[in-house]
């Protein structure tokens, strides 16, 4: 599919550091060993409904992955799906009397603004499922010819004890897996299968719903494989980062680092798992099931988009924090003190700066380090200080490269 349009990003003086991350995995933070290409797949989203701030935050995150890694050397090549069929797609499309394939291109049409006007970096491959249906199939037959799959009525599921890895991903006992798989999209208690954790791979042809032609029969392809299958066919096993919401943690990431493994018998099939915190509004995980949402899209028509940017950048992206309306207030304010200080003639040490806000990213995404380093720089340059006449230019295209906002 269609990307997005990439914003132009300033180079800096010399090289940034190399760029540590909590990898969930690890349960620890690391240091990411990229080679000259650095390797990331992020979740995309599932298009029933606009893009919310909670989407927006886990985009965010990645994209500082990809500008500190850029600024660190490296060439970067990042792959992103979209879920363009899926349940609660056909759902939706079926409530609102809309195709679902209209529904789904409007929606992802609606993200790409959101994404561009954001100045987040547009993946290499944008990738709808529903381009890489027979790549999936073939997966899927690279794990029954592994012996890892059986049938429960035509429908295709992967075998949990197939997968000897499985567990190293989200560390969770079994009764929390249990419990996470009910809640997002699983089917633990379907009768016929081996084991409650096996998931679907496959599904068959319903009446209605849309299929496409497969060796196991017409259908549709389940959830975690088709994310495996594109991040294996685009970037092959072992890559950098594999990234999304701390709510893909489990099933999600976990299964399809088992199908990756137990397809290719390589492991690790990402070198780390990243995650970002979930946003929520009014106590409650902002979610388009629960429909507690606050849309990009909104936001932007009343904002400046920059500022809506540095609202998101004032947390850590692993944290899990409420949106509160002062909050967009806050970043305004903080976007005209650096606004008007990078218009003076001179301010203190942009150098320093560099290395300042340099320094606070590599360590796992620091922002709100990041963005008190620069508070501090605009706040004395407005005092009066320092007499460094390239420090304004410099500042702004620090803002610009290593937090994409545009002074
Ligand atoms: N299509 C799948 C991934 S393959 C999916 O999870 N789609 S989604 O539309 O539900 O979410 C898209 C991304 O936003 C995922 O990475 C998810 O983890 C993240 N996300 C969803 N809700 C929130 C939230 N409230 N806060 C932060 N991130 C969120
Ligand atoms: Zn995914």
């Amino acid at each position: 599919m269609r990307s997005w349009s990439a914003p132009k990003i300033p180079s800096l003086p010399g090289a940034g550091l190399p760029l540590r991350l909590y990898d969930t995995s690890a349960r620890e933070i690391r240091e990411t060993t990229p080679g000259p290409t650095a390797l990331m797949y992020v979740c995309g989203i599932t298009p029933y409904d606009a893009t919310h701030l909670g989407h927006a935050n886990t985009y965010l995150a990645f994209d500082l992955v990809n500008r500190v890694w850029r600024d660190a050397g490296h060439q970067v090549r990042f792959i992103q799906n979209a879920t363009d069929v899926d349940d609660p797609l056909l759902e939706r499309a079926e409530q609102t009397g809309v195709d679902w394939r209209e529904l789904a291109e409007r929606e992802i049409e609606l993200f790409r603004s959101d994404m561009d006007a954001l100045r987040i970096l547009p993946p290499d491959e944008y990738v709808g499922v529903t381009e890489v249906v027979d790549q999936v199939a073939a997966l899927i037959g690279r794990l029954k010819d592994k012996g890892a799959t059986y049938e429960v009525d035509g429908d295709v599921y992967f075998s949990v004890g197939a997968a000897p890895k499985f567990g190293a991903v989200s560390g969770f006992s079994e009764e929390e897996m249990l419990e996470l798989f009910a809640e997002r999209g699983g089917d633990p208690g379907r009768e016929g299968k081996r084991h409650p954790l096996d998931w679907l791979l496959w599904r068959a042809e319903r009446p209605g719903e849309p299929s496409w032609p497969s060796p196991f029969g017409p259908g549709r392809p389940g959830w975690h494989v088709e994310c495996t299958t594109i991040a294996l066919n685009c970037l092959g096993s072992g890559f950098d980062v594999s990234g999304g919401g701390s709510d893909l943690i489990f099933p999600h990431h976990e299964m399809g680092a088992s199908e990756g493994h137990v397809a290719t018998g390589e492991w690790p099939f990402a070198k780390a798992y990243v995650h970002a915190g979930m946003v929520a509004l009014d106590g409650e995980k902002m979610s388009k099931s629960r429909g507690n949402l606050v849309f990009v899209s909104k936001l932007r028509a009343a904002h400046d988009p920059v500022a809506v940017r540095l609202a998101l950048l004032a947390h850590h992206y692993r944290a899990d924090w409420e949106w509160t309306p002062d909050q967009i207030e806050t970043a305004h304010g903080r976007l005209a003190r650096w606004r008007s200080a990078v218009e003076l003639p001179a301010g203190p040490d942009g150098q320093a700066l560099l290395r300042q806000v340099r320094e606070r990213m590599a360590d796992d995404l620091d922002t709100p380090g990041a963005l008190a380093a620069v508070d501090a720089w605009a706040a004395r340059a407005s005092a009066g200080e320092g007499d460094d006449p390239e420090a304004p230019a410099l500042v702004r295209a620090i803002a610009d490269a290593l937090l994409g906002v545009a002074l």
